[in-house]
């Protein structure tokens, strides 16, 4: 899999992408992700990829050329899946959206920043809009990133024990059940007991009933799902 994202702050992203979990998937050669200047890309003197918007309104538009220029780019050497723009007025991002985005070859995230950008390129270039949630980040790179994350950890070899991302929060509409380690004891802070008797098949009730008990208490809307 090949991440494209398109930013005017790659520094934001450039630590993030390269570290951890997947900074290991991409030196695995399990995915490749790139970051793109977008000031890279206008034909601007002043290399200014925003300008004031028509109508009078506040704050500043992000112009067509500079993401056509650079969109184009990309589309030249391969063929994109999904192209991909953050924006709070977006689909919210979820589980099954990440699951579904895992199994693509290509993908293209244009961060937004300031105002907006340019609707037309929301129009004509863009094939999906995604939000991380109902508040206002500064721009859409914090969006990017964690999107980059939930859908690369998916790509299967990404995580060591590829049980684990079977086993996570969401996956089935459950929260995943508490987890400890040793000591068993800790400052009189105990270890549930049937977690030490090693009796397989009462563990495994006690971690179905534990993530139970905790959605209906913490994420009732979760059951309420399909
Ligand atoms: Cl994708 N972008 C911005 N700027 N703010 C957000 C967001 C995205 N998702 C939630 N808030």
């Amino acid at each position: 899999m090949r991440i494209d994202i398109i930013t005017v702050l790659p520094e934001m992203l450039e630590g993030f992408i390269n570290t951890s979990i997947l900074g290991r998937a991409q030196r695995k050669g399990l995915v490749e992700i790139h970051v793109h200047n977008l000031r890279d890309y206008t034909t601007d003197k002043h290399r200014r990829v925003d300008d004031y918007p028509f109508g009078g309104f506040a704050g500043m538009v992000m112009q067509c050329q500079p993401i056509d220029a650079c969109i184009s780019a990309l589309k030249a050497e391969r063929e994109y899946d999904e192209v991909i723009f953050t924006t709070p007025d977006g689909e919210r991002f979820s589980q099954p959206m990440a699951n579904e985005l895992s199994l693509k070859e290509n993908l293209i995230l244009l961060c937004g920043h300031y105002k907006g950008i340019d609707f037309r390129i929301r129009e004509h270039l863009i094939t999906k809009e995604v939000s991380i949630g109902d508040y206002v980040l500064t721009g859409g790179e914090i969006a990017a990133a964690a999107m980059a994350d939930a859908i690369v950890r998916l790509v299967p070899g990404v995580l060591s024990d590829e049980q684990s991302a079977l086993s996570d929060s969401f996956q089935d509409n459950l929260l995943a059940a508490p987890v400890y380690t040793r000591p068993a004891d800790y400052k009189g802070w105990r270890v549930p007991d049937v977690l030490l008797s090693g009796h397989e098949a009462r563990i495994k009730e006690w971690e179905l009933q534990q993530s139970m008990e905790r959605t209906r208490r913490l994420r009732p809307d979760l059951l309420q799902q399909g």
